[in-house]
């Protein structure tokens, strides 16, 4: 009989994650865990289930834009794909955004809004980017004294009403570029009690929201981001005619095809402003820190993805005399994938377990400074190992994992977006060098990391916490070494920032480890720990020579 493969299957994502079920023991409180248990395992059942066929049967499925009507009007109406109305409506039912501001778990209503989220998302073709712009507009609008703002779109943001939910958007870029906001062209004329903004907006995620916050330069302010204000829109009008925007066009994108980013004109298009006339930057800067830790648990989500379908693979392929579970090679690939997915996930959940802390006002100054300093350096650690991890699924399926209809390729191309948007690797890696020397907090990141590895008691984990601590000195000694050289500190930050991610990863797992062992979970987690710590953590070189680095650089 001719041979056919059997495709990889998915179970409960919650039952079949030892990772989040660990986690969950060893962070919420007995009487949350109590109330949540039941949901994170129904999320678990949809994304490896019901989710993930559809999601399979929904995958050359394209948003589509309708810019006329038959009568000549213009419309610019975008059509979401069938499973992103099913995403509005599941995000709405289960507080995807609303359950990290109700209150009910207290400092851990964040932890357990980001593990529903963490269980469904990779069943939810990216539905999280409305979604982490939305949780972004929130936090922004709730921490101003607007309170008309706050007034009108806060209930509809945090509604748990498919009907009256609303999301928002984020928009940035122009054409003048992604990173460099401050060049932002459009321009903001005071009218009708608010402002016109007229301008281009390049690059515009989930362009079917019904509020966005952008920015705009009120006419007379000087150049640059200080320049900038931070406005709030709503994109249509009562009648549902759009607010002086036009959609020219969607974005022909390598993944994250679901999501409809356009290309919008602002033309009269009314806008009120949401803290003052100046600062843009510096305002919309809340949002950012939101978006880039949902960016931060898509790459813990995209790379345990990876990782469930790669491992049922190895129990349902079999080459050279046995299934690959049996083989030695292949495993040894798996371990190193399931070690980044683990790393991770612990700094994305870190950084989680932090805002909801500061959030219910159970924190220091020392807090405050470490999270400021720690989401750019999660959101850069985490999406390069979202992008590498994908890469290794598609090749842990050989050509099958190269071939669309498996819906394989979507994990790498959907990933590849982890360490652009939100900010590059670079542009974080300068923010963090930014956030450290405003507030001088190397030493508090460093403490983070230490009171970890000094707590840890296993001896098995003795290599690891040596492995940690060596790395946390050569950061140390880097920095001060480098202090004096503009140009060697941004030469060298991006392997300073990842060197602080991938320690203060090492640290987390022999933390969560340490816990797994004292608390008869076995010895799991020490191994994963060992293997991350093997991997190596120290990206910081010493002594390299910028002319050579030119040299080699361009040639
Ligand atoms: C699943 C995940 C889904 C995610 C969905 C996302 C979809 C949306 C897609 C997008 O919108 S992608 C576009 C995102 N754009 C960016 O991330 C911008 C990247 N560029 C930067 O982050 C640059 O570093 C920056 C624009 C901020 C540089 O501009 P400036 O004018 O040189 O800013 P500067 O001088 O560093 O900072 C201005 C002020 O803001 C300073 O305050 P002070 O004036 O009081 O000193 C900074 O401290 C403050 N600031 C900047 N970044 C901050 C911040 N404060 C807190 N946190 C931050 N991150």
């Amino acid at each position: 009989m001719a041979f056919f493969q059997a495709p990889p299957r998915l179970g409960n994502q919650f039952d079949e994650d030892p990772l989040a079920r660990e986690f969950v023991q060893r962070v919420l409180p007995d009487d949350v865990r109590m109330k949540v248990d039941a949901e994170y395992r129904h999320l678990g059942d949809l994304a490896g289930g019901d989710l993930y066929e559809a999601m399979l049967a929904d995958r050359t499925n394209e948003p589509t834009l309708v810019q006329w009507d038959p009568w000549g009007n213009r419309i610019d109406q975008i059509e979401l794909t069938p499973l992103w109305q099913r995403a509005q409506r599941l995000s709405a039912e289960h507080g995807l955004v609303a359950a990290g501001y109700e209150g009910s778990h207290g400092r851990f209503d964040r932890v357990h809004q980001f593990l529903m989220n963490y269980l469904v998302q990779a069943s939810l073709d990216i539905y999280s980017c409305p979604l982490a712009m939305t949780d972004g507009a929130a936090r922004t609008l709730r921490d101003t004294n607007n309170e008309a703002v706050m007034e009108r779109a806060l209930p509809r943001l945090l509604s748990r009403d498919p009907a009256t939910m609303w999301t928002s958007g984020q928009w940035m870029t122009e054409r003048t570029g992604g990173s460099d906001v401050g060049k932002s062209e459009t321009i903001a004329k005071a009218a009708d009690g608010g402002f016109h903004l007229y301008g281009t907006k390049w690059f515009t995620s989930a362009t079917t929201s019904e509020m966005a916050l952008t920015l705009g330069r009120p006419e007379g302010n000087p150049e640059g981001g200080r320049g900038l204000a931070l406005f709030y829109v709503e994109t249509r009008d009562d009648r549902g005619a759009l607010n002086g925007i036009q959609i020219n066009r969607l974005k022909e994108k390598f993944g994250t095809k679901k999501v409809p980013t356009a290309e919008l004109t602002l033309d009269r298009c009314f806008a009120t402003p949401v803290i003052g006339t100046t600062d843009g930057i510096k305002n919309i800067s809340s949002m950012l820190n939101i978006t880039r830790t949902w960016n931060a648990v898509a790459a813990a989500w995209g790379t345990r993805r990876g990782l469930a379908l790669a491992r049922d693979y190895a129990k349902r392929r079999h080459a050279f005399g046995a299934y690959l579970e049996k083989k030695p090679l292949h495993l040894d690939t798996l371990a190193d994938m399931a070690a980044e997915a683990e790393a991770a996930f612990h700094l994305a959940f870190a950084t989680v377990t932090l805002i909801g802390q500061l959030e219910h006002g159970d924190g220091t100054d020392a807090d405050r400074q470490l999270l400021r300093a720690l989401t750019p350096i999660t959101k850069l650690t985490t999406a390069k190992q979202g992008v590498a991890v994908a890469s290794e699924t598609l090749e842990a399926f050989g050509g099958a994992g190269y071939v669309e209809d498996t819906g394989l390729p979507r994990l790498l191309a959907d990933a590849q977006v982890l360490p652009i948007w939100e900010g590059t690797t670079n542009v974080l890696s300068l923010d963090t060098l930014r956030a450290l020397a405003k507030d001088n907090s190397l030493g508090v990141v460093l403490q983070a990391i230490d009171r970890r590895v000094s707590n840890a008691s296993d001896a098995e984990l003795k290599g690891a916490v040596d492995t940690a601590k060596r790395s946390m000195q050569h950061a140390q000694s880097w920095l001060e070494a480098n202090l004096a050289s503009r140009d060697g500190l941004e030469g060298g930050a991006r392997r300073f920032a990842m060197t602080l991610g991938r320690t203060l990863e090492l640290a987390l797992m022999i933390e969560h480890a340490d816990w797994c062992r004292a608390n008869k979970h076995g010895r799991r987690a020490i191994a994963v720990a060992n293997r991350f710590a093997q991997r190596g953590v120290d990206m910081i070189r010493d002594d390299v020579s910028l002319e050579d680095t030119a040299l080699v650089a361009m040639g």
